[in-house]
């Protein structure tokens, strides 16, 4: 299974320009971190981004909880990810008709396309969503751009299950030029007798937490080493890291615990 490969082993063989630049991340700064930076202001968002670029593969953001989004966000964002080389992941969870998810993510005021190496999706509305999303990435040029499907949702009672989670995989099996995998708890689509031998979706999972299982308003944690053990690649933590009382000795044992069950898996 594709889960024993390393990062840069699969880095070879994959089709997906943007992939290939996160695997190499990866094993260049040898995290699977992706801090969920989910601070109010551009200065504390950029503040964090600084001090912990080194230890991370991706920032996730949520660009409309800026209480003073402008242009300086944006070009703060760039010049932070540039810097310390990593990817900007906006969980936007688009969820809407084509046309309208279209306008949201090339225009707007968040100009989320711009800046954005990465964004999410949901599959609610039907394919439409992912196949607008795709003729933008397509219609890009030389930008790299990817799409994570909603596949799961850590929160409790989350509909995102079942055959919502199957539909989610043979969804991204029709676009492998713009959806790179999957927002989701645990690996969806290795040993499916649809796969392709070359198909490899990256699985970034959410809810990350060392310390906690999970928060009073249904947040459900798991740790570093479930999600890497369950065939997460990449791993979504935010209060855990940005939270703690040191938030660079927090990420660095994120860090640390996601990448030795990364070494054990590849190792087996
Ligand atoms: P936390 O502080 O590690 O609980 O933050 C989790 C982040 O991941 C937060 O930005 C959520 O919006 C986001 N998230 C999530 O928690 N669960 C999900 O299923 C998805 C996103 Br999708």
């Amino acid at each position: 299974s594709k889960s024993t490969l390393s990062y840069s082993q699969r880095a070879k063989g994959h089709a997906n320009p943007l992939v290939r630049k996160l695997f190499a991340i990866a094993e260049e700064k040898k995290t699977n971190v992706v801090l969920s930076a989910d601070l109010t202001t551009t200065k504390e968002l950029l503040a964090i981004a600084d001090s912990l670029g080194p230890y991370i593969a991706v920032l996730k953001t949520h660009i409309d909880i800026l209480s003073d989004f402008s242009e300086q966000t944006i070009q703060g964002l760039l010049d932070v990810a540039k810097r310390h080389n990593f990817l900007l992941f906006e969980d936007r969870k688009f969820v809407d008709i084509g046309n309208t998810v279209q306008k949201q993510y090339k225009g707007g005021a968040l100009r989320i396309y711009e800046w954005a190496d990465i964004v999410n999706a949901s599959i609610l509305a039907g394919e439409g969503i992912i196949q607008a999303l795709d003729q933008v990435v397509n219609d890009s040029g030389d930008a790299e751009r990817g799409i994570l499907i909603l596949a799961e949702m850590t929160s409790k009672g989350s509909l995102a299950v079942g055959e919502y989670t199957r539909a989610s995989v043979e969804i991204a099996r029709k676009y492998p030029k713009s959806v790179m995998g999957f927002v989701s708890t645990k690996e969806l689509s290795s040993h499916s007798p649809n796969s392709a031998p070359e198909e490899d979706f990256v699985v970034f999972t959410t809810g990350v937490n060392i310390s906690s299982k999970g928060d009073a308003l249904g947040q459900q944690y798991q740790t570093p080493t479930t999600a890497m053990e369950g065939g997460s690649d990449f791993l979504i933590a935010g209060r855990g890291i940005y939270a703690a009382e040191d938030p660079v000795t927090a990420v660095r044992q994120y860090q640390k615990a996601g990448w030795e069950a990364y070494e054990r898996r590849i190792a087996r």
